[in-house]
């Protein structure tokens, strides 16, 4: 199977940390989302114009939680608690990351270079609370007992906050550090960064 993935691309970077998680074998093709002709490529490679898919023999599948669920049933369920209300928990918070958090996302594009930090709006306050509320409840340096679904999605917010200068305090602070510091993670930073510069 091939990821299509885009440079810069949060999106792409979440799906990416899934396929890893879930250990499945994959190929990589790159559209640098900076590029003149990006549009074109989009168009080429992906049925919905947008960037990640996943691309197998007979089947193409887009957008990153439709990819995770995907590759999490391919590789016997890795990226779930087995908890039937963990599982929930799990569902409901990477659902809402998903549609979610369009202030942070609309305020404080991600960059892998440095930022000036944010002032915090009401806005971006609600929803830093929100996030805050939602990390103070991880059960340790993984949201669940092994990393997972929620630790993919949420570790590109947890370093895009931390870029703009938004670090939390307490449990959810230390969650926040634990998913800039997971090995995977760093892995795909060091990855996209890789990619950025061609
Ligand atoms: N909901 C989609 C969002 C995908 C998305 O917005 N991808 C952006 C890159 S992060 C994209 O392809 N943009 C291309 C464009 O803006 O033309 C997902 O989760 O995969």
């Amino acid at each position: 199977m091939k990821l299509v993935v885009g440079t810069s691309s949060t999106w792409s970077m979440r799906a990416w940390l899934c396929l890893k998680l879930a250990d499945v074998d994959f190929e990589e093709f790159v559209i640098d989302l900076a590029a003149d002709s990006y549009t074109e490529q989009l168009q080429q490679h992906s049925a919905s114009k947008l960037v990640p898919v996943l691309q197998l023999a007979k089947l193409q599948i887009h957008d990153s939680l439709a990819i995770a669920e995907y590759v999490n049933e391919l590789a016997d369920y890795p990226l779930y608690p087995n908890d039937v209300n963990q599982r929930a928990i799990a569902r409901s918070l990477a659902a809402e990351l998903h549609s979610g958090f369009s202030t942070l996302r609309n305020e404080c594009p991600f960059s892998l270079d440095k930022v000036i930090p944010v002032v915090m709006s009401p806005a971006i306050a609600n929803e830093v609370a929100r996030l805050e509320c939602i990390w103070s409840q991880a059960r340790g340096e993984f949201y669940f007992e092994q990393a997972g679904i929620v630790d993919a999605f949420y570790s590109v917010l947890a370093y895009r906050l931390a870029t703009y200068g938004i670090t939390l305090e307490g449990h959810a602070g230390q969650y926040q550090q634990s998913l800039l510091q997971w090995p995977l993670f760093k892995q795909a930073i060091a990855h996209w960064q890789k990619l950025s510069n061609g």
